[in-house]
């Protein structure tokens, strides 16, 4: 049977983002995506989400128009035709708290664009879900934690537009409340809160509030390595007894040993190793237990699974990092960590803060704090056209073209920098 690609279509698309702080500055009114679905002369489309700032879209129609004609199955082949399109790969812009930009980062990152939709065409002509492909899955629902955000009712940028009803948050009572809402709509049974906003004692005081108002979740946080190595020795020496783990405390395989060396809270990572090429130093540094991946910039589904091989190896644990994504990314994030067994930690998702989507509703959703594995051929969701449409034409109008925390946080702030670490 023939099941060839016939044609891509890569449509940039923009979300509507509420005003969450980062160690960075805030995120913009909208977060940029993509979507991508690849046609088949088997009339069976493949769907994909991918970044959508302006290298990485001149990047993936590079490669689009060298796909026509590559068998769906011929992952390998997409891989050449990767490396061909991006030529002497030039490193992409840093799009994202997720570590420095690199070749390596941007051939894999391409190449995981494409790897889902033909992964999709790929479970759909047998009939059977992405996790299926991957090994077939050892939980039939992904456990995902509340991804707490100090943040602002208002965007600064557009203080017209109607908030979100999730209002401010920018004290221990309100970090509090969003945890409640959290844990009572969603079910979360861990609790992550975004740090390196507020001075670390404020943030220490926070976290020990959450313990007490909810003792048996699992707690972490993460600065996105705004702190220096004694402000984390720090924190760690108040947190160790409530810390699942500490995420990127520091910058750098260096500094986080250091910081490892001197604390029993495991030490976790979606900063300072983010390529296969990081993993030996830190390895031999002792510098993370758990790597936080992202098939989005790992290479793919089927990299990421490279990669807890490796975790296995050298004992270190997975679990996954996420950005600002729709639905499509939820199904194969949900699809991915089904088909893993090293994932082990409920993993990251923004989905809670999003209001817009392209994914038809009523297949994805958060019961008991996890994500029931799509049954439906392939990653199991479908595109709303008319949705995908609409965002398109927002990406239209809204004027951004790429990520830019500091630059919005000046909205607010004039002489915010965005330099790190900061504390
Ligand atoms: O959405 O502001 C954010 C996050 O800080 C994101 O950019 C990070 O990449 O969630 C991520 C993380 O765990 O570091
Ligand atoms: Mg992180």
């Amino acid at each position: 049977q023939q099941l060839r690609v016939t044609g891509v279509t890569v449509t940039p698309v923009a979300l509507r983002d509420p005003p969450l702080l980062n160690s960075a500055g805030v995120h913009q009114p909208y977060a940029l995506r993509c979507v991508l679905q690849v046609r088949t002369d088997a009339g069976i489309t493949g769907i994909g989400e991918a970044y959508g700032d302006g290298p990485t879209l001149q990047r993936l129609r590079s490669v689009a128009s060298l796909l026509p004609g590559l068998d769906v199955f011929d992952l390998n082949g997409l891989w050449q035709r990767v490396q061909v399109a991006l030529g002497q790969a030039v490193p992409g812009t840093p799009t994202e708290l997720a570590g420095a930009a690199n070749a390596a980062r941007t051939v894999a990152t391409t190449f995981a664009a494409f790897e889902v939709p033909l992964l999709d065409v790929q479970a759909k002509a047998v009939g059977r879900p992405v996790s299926d492909l991957l090994g077939g899955a050892v939980r039939d629902a992904v456990p995902y934690a509340a991804y707490l955000f100090y943040r602002w009712g208002r965007h600064p940028v557009d203080p017209g537009y109607p908030a979100d009803d999730w209002g401010e948050a920018l004290s221990v009572d309100g970090i509090l409340t969003q945890a409640r809402r959290m844990v009572d709509e969603y079910g979360f049974r861990s609790l992550k809160l975004k740090g390196g906003v507020f001075p670390p004692a404020q943030e220490v005081e926070a976290v020990m509030a959450l313990r007490e108002a909810f003792p048996d979740h699992p707690l972490r946080i993460d600065p996105n390595a705004n702190w220096v190595v004694p402000t984390a020795m720090m924190v760690a020496a108040k947190l160790h007894e409530v810390l699942e783990y500490l995420e990127d405390p520091v910058g750098g395989v260096y500094a986080m040993a250091e910081v490892a060396r001197c604390t029993p809270v495991p030490l976790a990572t979606n900063m300072c190793v983010t390529t296969f090429a990081e993993v030996p130093k830190a390895v031999a540094a002792g510098a993370v237990s758990i790597i936080l991946a992202d098939h989005h910039f790992w290479g793919g589904m089927r990299q990421t699974q490279v990669l807890a091989g490796l975790c296995r190896t050298f004992g270190l644990a997975l679990s996954m990092h996420s950005n600002t994504h729709m639905g499509i990314s939820l199904a194969a994030m949900t699809h991915l960590a089904a088909a893993t067994p090293e994932v082990s930690y409920a993993c990251d998702t923004h989905m809670p803060w999003q209001r817009e989507d392209v994914v038809e509703p009523g297949v994805l959703g958060f019961s008991d704090g996890a994500v029931r594995v799509p049954e439906g051929p392939g990653l199991g969701v479908s595109i709303d056209q008319d949705a995908l449409a609409r965002l398109h034409e927002q990406y239209q109008g809204c004027g951004i073209r790429r990520r830019d925390d500091v630059a919005a946080m000046r909205v607010a702030v004039p002489d915010w920098t965005g330099k790190r670490p900061r504390f």
